[in-house]
């Protein structure tokens, strides 16, 4: 299958790209970068050291495998850059991870929000024309987020929600309480991309992700230029990264509020599984479906005390600590996701473990002068934006 990684430069897009390479399909990946500014900007970087930029990393892949991976380097909010790789490439799937994927990045300024939104509505926007215009038959796999729900006193259904209103009846899309700017370009993303649906008849399966944790794939371990990057910064950084990092450089354990915040998890493995399942078992023309993307749910507790047992296996003191929450969310609630459409196509989960944890211990003791303490402690206060009081 030819399959195009939008933001194949990332945390997620990379060990995709190599996924599909290795499995015989022919891969094309486009990406701006824009991660690797963001992080030039503020001072901060990958824990783990990556490869300059996709040509090496295309490169290294062929020195390693024989396999070609494609790269353009380009912006998919310029439509030049869409056009071409879609008029050149002829996609038979896409997988879109190209956007600015960080909540807290979108609460710093008014400028920040509006870069996140105009970056991911308008280049998921110049995608879905794209599709349609070079190669309407082919597949969209977008990724969107378990965020888009927000934490409802309700069960949280699989993209749609059967409501009986006065007397009559519909299956309706689930309602959505976005907690960020961020989160809430991935509502606008899910709008248009049903709504192109409807109008050209597209295929697209939006999966919403639950938090990503992980190093390693089985690519990514094959040499050091195939590694992807690890962030533990406090823009970048995801919840159980953070933890893990923390940790083994003996920093306590950021839990922001009462840590009661739940949310759905997967290894970086099962994501590049999910993705695959997808891929091979493509929407019908017209067809708009939604996947809960993640394997299992946590409170930040729960998380926090799993790598307080795991380090202290491992020989780690660590502690704790509940900082003031910069962020505006509940901190005690109701969370209950399904997530079976999955599972259905034979997602086989890779489930989080003490021992799962301390192999993260060790990935990340490799690196560990790599690291820039100033950008650990949260800084980006939700509410105004301005700094957090220290
Ligand atoms: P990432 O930042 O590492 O990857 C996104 C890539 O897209 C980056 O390399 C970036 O440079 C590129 N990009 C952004 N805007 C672009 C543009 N206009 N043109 C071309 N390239 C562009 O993030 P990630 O963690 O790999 O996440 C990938 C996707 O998955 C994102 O859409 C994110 O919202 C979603 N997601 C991630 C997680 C997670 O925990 N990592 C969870 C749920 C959903
Ligand atoms: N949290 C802490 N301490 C930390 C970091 C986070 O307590 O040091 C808490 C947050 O307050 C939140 C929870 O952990 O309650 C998750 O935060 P996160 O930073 O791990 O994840 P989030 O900001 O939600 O964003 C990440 C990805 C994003 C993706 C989303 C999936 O960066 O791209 O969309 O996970 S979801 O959370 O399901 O919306």
């Amino acid at each position: 299958m030819r399959i195009l990684i939008l933001g194949g430069d990332g945390y997620l897009g990379w060990p995709t790209a190599m996924h599909f390479s290795a499995r015989g399909h022919d891969v094309h990946t486009v990406d701006n970068y824009l991660r690797r500014r963001a992080h030039r900007e503020a001072g901060t970087d990958s824990l783990t050291p990556i490869a300059d930029g996709l040509p090496a990393r295309a490169t290294a892949w062929r020195d390693l495998t024989g396999r070609e991976i494609g790269v353009t380097e380009g912006d998919l909010c310029e439509w030049p850059v869409a056009e071409q790789v879609f008029r050149d490439f002829q996609p038979e799937a896409i997988v879109h991870y190209g956007q600015m994927p960080s909540a807290p990045y979108s609460q710093i300024s008014r400028e920040h929000a509006v870069f996140t939104q105009y970056n991911n509505v308008v280049n998921n926007l110049n995608v879905l024309y794209a599709i349609h215009e070079f190669a309407p038959d082919a597949h969209l796999v977008k990724l969107g987020t378990m965020g888009e729900y927000g934490t409802p006193n309700i069960d949280i259904e699989e993209g749609w929600i059967d409501i009986q209103h006065n007397g009559r009846s519909d299956m309706l899309p689930y309602p959505k309480q976005p907690s960020s700017w961020y989160h809430c370009s991935k509502v606008h993303d899910s709008t248009n991309i049903w709504y192109a649906c409807r109008i050209w008849g597209l295929r697209a399966t939006d999966l919403n992700q639950g938090v990503v944790y992980g190093i390693e794939t089985e690519e990514t371990k094959l040499d050091p230029r195939l590694t992807t990057r690890f962030d533990y910064d406090e823009v970048f950084g995801t919840a159980l990264n953070r933890f893990c990092l923390q940790a083994v450089i003996g920093h306590p354990l950021t839990v922001y509020g009462k840590g009661g915040q739940t949310r759905g998890y997967l290894n970086i493995v099962d994501t590049l599984q999910c993705v695959e399942l997808a891929c091979l078992n493509p929407a019908g023309p017209g067809e708009y479906r939604v996947f809960n993307q993640f394997t299992e749910q946590f409170a930040l507790n729960e998380l926090a005390d799993l790598v307080r047992r795991a380090g202290e296996e491992y020989g780690l003191s660590v502690r704790v600590d509940h900082l003031e929450n910069p962020r505006v969310e509940a901190e005690e609630h109701y969370y209950n996701a399904r997530h079976t459409a999955l599972l259905d196509l034979g997602l086989q989960p890779h489930l989080l473990s003490e021992t799962l944890v301390e192999s993260m211990f060790a990935a990340i003791e490799r690196h560990r002068d790599r690291v820039i303490l100033h950008g650990i402690m949260p800084k980006i206060a939700w509410r105004s934006g301005a700094p957090m009081p220290v």
